[in-house]
């Protein structure tokens, strides 16, 4: 997609007082400091659309943006770090928990995963949780500029063989950088072939 508009629309605490509900919808979702802000600014070209910062629990609402008035993109905080303070997580996790079982318009759910480090329990216990809700998902590798296209791989493979402890299929992975702007035609592909009918 060519992104010519993008446009903030707002930010909610409650999901059900969100309303916008017309257009298919596209969420972005993964631990605090994942990367979610960045890929989406990466994805719209827009340097500042999204807040992003180095300190983690930047994004603390849901924030939503109209690309093109066609979708909308769903920047969510995210659902966990060591060095968010546990009353703020806990706060995160049921608003996260709303919008994905009530959200009307949602269409599918980027799951972003930091590629650099080893499979996060929070990170499969959240797909997991996904998977038996059957939210559908798209998994996404961020920060892939800091790695070789092994380690990549490997960082895939572990990511892969935890999901198929529970899970005889797996979600369609893809590999992203938003400082190098990997991944971004892909994305954008999944959201046309998923608003095509
Ligand atoms: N090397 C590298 N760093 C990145 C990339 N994407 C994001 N970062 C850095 O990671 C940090 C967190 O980025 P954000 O986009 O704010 O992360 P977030 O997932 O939105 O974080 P919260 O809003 O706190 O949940 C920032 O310091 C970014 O510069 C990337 O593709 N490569
Ligand atoms: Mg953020």
């Amino acid at each position: 997609m060519k992104v010519n508009s993008a446009k903030y629309l707002g930010s909610w605490e409650k999901s059900d007082e969100m309303s916008n509900e017309k257009l298919p919808e596209f969420a972005f979702i993964g631990r605090s400091n994942v990367g979610k802000s960045s890929l989406i600014n990466m994805l719209t070209e827009r340097k500042e659309l999204a807040r992003t910062s180095s300190k983690p629990g930047k994004t603390q609402m849901l924030n939503l943006y109209n690309i093109e008035d066609r979708v909308q993109i769903c920047d969510l905080p995210g659902y966990g770090y060591a060095k968010v303070s546990k009353g703020m997580r806990k706060k995160f996790q049921l608003m996260i928990r709303n919008y994905l079982l009530n959200r009307s318009n949602l269409y599918c759910l980027f799951v972003l995963v930091d590629l650099r480090i080893p499979p996060q329990e929070m990170d499969i216990d959240f797909i997991n949780d996904c998977g038996a809700n059957e939210i559908p998902m798209i998994l996404i590798g961020t920060k892939a500029d800091k790695l070789k296209t092994e380690e990549i791989e490997a960082s895939k493979t572990a990511i892969a063989d935890k999901l198929l402890e529970v899970w005889e299929e797996i979600p369609p992975f893809i590999t992203s950088s938003s400082n190098v702007g990997l991944g971004k035609n892909e994305i954008w592909q999944v959201v046309e072939e998923a608003i095509k009918n």
